[in-house]
């Protein structure tokens, strides 16, 4: 029995089709090989060499806030996988068109490849980090990408409308000359496998580069010269689920805008202190380990939280005192900020009073008794009391420039946020949980309240709509951490309640409750949580 005549369309339909998927399919591919071969040379220049880091990091610093804080509020730590994830889905829906157009006119097809390059070489060399032997990798990587789009796109199986010239009305097949889907398919294969084992190799050699983390473990902190004071008793609240009073390294929340954490050896490590200053001076690990070390007890917390948010943590802290580097340098009349820049190029702008006024603002090297994590600032970072993250804290730190705030700005200031970030009181209610359940009678209340360097002296509770209730205060480390606070409401009947919290700072000054968002200097108004009486 012959195939009805109508069959006919629908099996010519699909060869179109296959046309169109072979194209996508030598795009993705040569794309798979542009990477891998760029990747894994990347892996022998600097940081800024490698396409997609680059590219990623640039995305990053031109991601305006709400998008950065709605992906960090979505995804969390996990943002930066994500980002990743998208921009890999997003290269190979390009290189898939790319390859489509090469399938047609393969001019056209690696026109647009050269094009992407040169985006990417743009993204390249202006990192902060870039040379322009940055973009030897890019290159190479685009030549190899292009040689292999040639190749397939040579082999793909031609439809039955291309391979038969009109002319000879050959009646049915591929075309002698050109191979068949077999040949293609091999072909795919084999660049493919080879893609994926460059790829391979270069995630590989960047964590053997990576020899930041083994340094790390081997390396042996100093006992402090200046001691933090031992933790009074009762630092922690008496209440189950309160938040623990010093943050596990682990659990310290993590905000920063590197794609990929620095490696940074320690042995090779210098901070160049400059500027504005009677002498320039370098300090390398070892001057720091050699030097008499402090150790402080400090919370620290960025200026994109929000009321009753979590990014903050309490850490005691191991580091020398910036002061005493700023005393050696000798800062000239009329400078008022010193610009720290860490390796991969944020930072952030210190007012300079503040470096000198005797608190413990620190060139940190260990965090709860361990050399910094990496994810932290190895080996040296900033961290200065009663300062937001964003204008103190710089991770992976390696200058510091003694300026003024009217010449130079940080990464966020230039970026619509303050200029000066001191912390705002701040406090919050962590149990009972938002919309929890709790049985009736007497319910445990507890949380913990920071104004870092003026101190908390008081915390108040508002239940429902009644009046302002004294909490008890925990024991207080020091000006510079966070305070723990509890509350016992006895009688608590069923139903749908609120409770509100707010602070005072040791002077005694309210913590404010008109409410704001974080930027551009930090979030503010009273906690307030719902919670069911059973
Ligand atoms: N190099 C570098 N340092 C940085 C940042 C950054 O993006 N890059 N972010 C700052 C901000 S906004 C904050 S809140 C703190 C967070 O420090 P943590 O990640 O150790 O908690 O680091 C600061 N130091
Ligand atoms: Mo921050």
């Amino acid at each position: 029995m012959s195939a009805p005549a109508t069959f006919r369309p629908s099996r010519r339909r699909p060869r179109g089709v296959a046309a169109i998927g072979a194209g996508a399919l030598s795009g993705v591919i040569a794309a798979g090989v542009l990477f891998g071969v760029a990747e894994l040379l990347a892996a022998f220049f600097g940081p800024a060499a490698s396409p997609l880091t680059s590219v990623g990091s640039t995305f990053i610093d031109f991601t305006p806030h709400w998008l950065k804080d709605f992906a960090i509020s979505t995804f969390g730590t996990n943002d930066k996988t994500v980002l990743l994830a998208s921009l890999v889905a997003a290269a190979g829906v390009l290189a898939a068109v790319a390859g489509i157009l090469a399938r047609a006119v393969f001019a056209a097809g690696a026109a647009l490849v050269v094009v992407f390059a040169v985006v990417m070489g743009a993204c390249v060399i202006t990192r902060a980090a870039a040379a322009p032997a940055d973009l030897v990798p890019l290159v190479i990587g685009t030549l190899c990408g292009l040689a292999a789009l040639w190749l397939l796109i040579r082999r793909a199986p031609v439809s039955k409308a291309a391979s038969v010239p009109a002319t000879t009305g050959q009646a049915s097949g591929d075309s002698p000359s050109r191979p068949g889907r077999r040949t293609f398919l091999v072909t795919s294969l084999a660049m493919a496998g080879a893609a994926v084992v460059l790829g391979a190799g270069a995630a590989t050699l960047s964590t053997v580069r990576n020899t930041a983390r083994t340094l790390r473990a081997a390396l042996h902190l100093p006992a402090p010269a200046t001691p933090a004071p031992p933790l009074p008793a009762g630092v922690q609240a008496p209440v189950p689920g309160v938040t623990p009073f010093i943050t596990p390294n682990p659990d310290f929340y993590r905000i920063d805008t590197a794609l990929i954490v620095p490696g940074i050896d320690p042995d090779r490590w210098r901070l160049r202190v400059h500027g504005m200053v009677e002498h320039e001076l370098a300090l390398s690990f070892r001057d720091l380990l050699a030097a008499p070390l402090t150790e402080a007890y400090v919370t620290l917390t960025c200026v994109s939280n929000v009321v009753g948010g979590n990014l903050a943590g309490n850490a005691k802290w191991l580091g020398y005192p910036v002061r005493e580097v700023l005393a050696r340098a000798n800062p000239l009349p009329g400078a008022d900020m010193v610009l720290s820049t860490s390796q991969d190029g944020f930072s952030a702008s210190t007012p300079l009073p503040v470096l000198q006024d005797g608190r413990n603002a620190l060139l940190a090297i260990g965090m709860n008794g361990e050399p910094l994590p990496l994810e932290h600032g190895f080996p040296v970072r900033l961290v200065v009391p009663g300062l937001y993250g964003f204008v103190s804290a710089t991770k992976w730190l390696v200058d510091l420039e003694v300026t003024r705030f009217a010449d130079k700005a940080g990464y966020w200031t230039s970026r619509g946020w303050s200029s000066h970030g001191p912390v705002k009181t701040a406090s919050r209610v962590e149990v009972p949980r938002a919309l929890a359940r709790v049985p009736a009678g007497t319910v445990a209340m507890g949380g913990t309240a920071w104004a870092q360097h003026r101190g908390i002296s008081r915390v108040e509770v508002q239940i429902d709509d009644g009046g302002w209730q004294e909490a008890m205060v925990a024991a207080e480390a020091s000006l510079d951490t966070w305070r723990q606070w509890s509350y016992l409401w006895h009688g608590a009947r069923p139903g749908t309640h609120t409770v509100r919290v707010r602070a005072y700072d040791a002077d005694g000054t309210q913590q404010t409750g008109v409410q704001a968002p974080p930027a551009p200097d930090g979030s503010s108004g009273w906690h307030t949580i719902t919670f069911t009486v059973e």
